[in-house]
């Protein structure tokens, strides 16, 4: 039997690489530049196959040039850069990759909620700049003990972020669509949206992007958080209007923001966000660990393996293709 013919775009390690090229003829474009959209249609052509990644826009227009396509697969938990809907249309089964980046993304949010309260940034700036004088003239923070944080959009790595924000001694409130048990037995309380908001001193955002997401966090949003509150995104840079939150930082309606994702992702080093003082910045690492890109790779060569030989993705998001 020929070999599978399929597309490969990102960076995949190089046993997981030689693991597919024992069954497949790959097309790889590794630059983490965007591909040009035409020279991705053409190798598209005849694959039956495709590794996509969170910058290739996935949707009718591309199946359409790709007829023998069969599978897609992608190292990402988040999907909105790919039209399901269409890969219904054709019974395309769609691999991602939830769980095995839990902790390594709970860990950043972690660090940046940490990072945030406590100034760490904004320490280091003020040892290299010799500003460190003397041991009673230093940024300070605030304690995260005792304190309410606020999660927004409780799923998997939420929870894992719940646990850590409970070994500090916190309190913490969620809002889901639905509330769910397994997340009150983990000492969490459920409540509306506008409540979280208000109530919480730090807010983790971690709501998928989609059409009902999109600008979630806007100019009403900011001016009911309490003026001490810091605001995490680690999820999608779209679910905030960023011109919104700049203003609120600037007027102080909030304290601090920290963000892993920007919109536009990435963020322009001139923008007038990156002037403030009360941000933090980094450029969406959140499941950036060797250890947990490689099980993200792992993952993403056996849903496409899997769904070329016709056989169950071990994380398909759209089951129903099975069905
Ligand atoms: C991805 C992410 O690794 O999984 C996601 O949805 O945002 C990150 O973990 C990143 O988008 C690169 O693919």
């Amino acid at each position: 039997m020929g070999k599978y013919k399929i597309v490969v775009i990102g960076q995949l390690n190089k046993d997981l690489m030689n693991q597919l090229e024992q069954k497949c003829e790959i097309k790889v474009w590794s630059s983490p530049q965007k591909i040009p959209r035409d020279t991705l249609l053409s190798w598209l052509s005849d694959a039956e196959g495709f590794i996509s990644r969170g910058d290739v826009v996935v949707n009718g227009e591309l199946l359409s040039k790709a007829p023998k396509l069969r599978v897609i697969a992608q190292a990402s938990v988040g999907y909105d850069n790919v039209d399901i809907d269409a890969c219904m249309s054709r019974s395309i089964p769609f691999g991602n990759t939830p769980e095995v980046l839990n902790e390594a993304t709970a860990d950043l949010i972690y660090g940046l909620l940490i990072s945030s309260a406590r100034r760490i940034h904004e320490g280091f700036e003020y040892v290299k700049d010799g500003k460190w004088e003397s041991p009673f003239n230093i940024p300070m923070g605030v304690d995260l003990y005792e304190k309410t944080l606020g999660i927004i959009g409780m799923g998997n790595i939420g929870r894992r972020v719940a646990v850590r924000a409970q070994a500090s001694g916190m309190n913490i409130l969620y809002h889901n669509r639905k509330e769910s048990v397994a997340n009150n037995e983990l000492n969490c309380k459920y409540e509306t949206f506008e409540n979280v908001l208000k109530q919480s001193d730090f807010i983790i955002v971690l709501v998928p992007l989609s059409n009902q997401t999109k600008k979630l966090f806007k100019k009403t949003e900011f001016e009911i958080m309490k003026q001490t509150a810091y605001f995490i995104n680690a999820s999608r840079g779209a679910v905030v209007d960023t011109n919104a939150l700049y203003q609120a930082l600037v007027n102080k309606e909030i304290a601090y923001a920290a963000l892993d994702v920007t919109d536009p992702e990435p963020i322009q080093s001139d923008h007038p966000i990156l002037k403030l003082n009360n941000i933090l910045i980094t450029p969406h690492i959140g499941s950036a660990t060797t250890e947990t890109r490689y099980k993200m790779g792992q993952l993403t060569v056996e849903n496409l393996l899997a769904g070329l030989e016709s056989k169950k993705m071990p994380s398909c998001v759209n089951k129903t293709v099975y069905n």
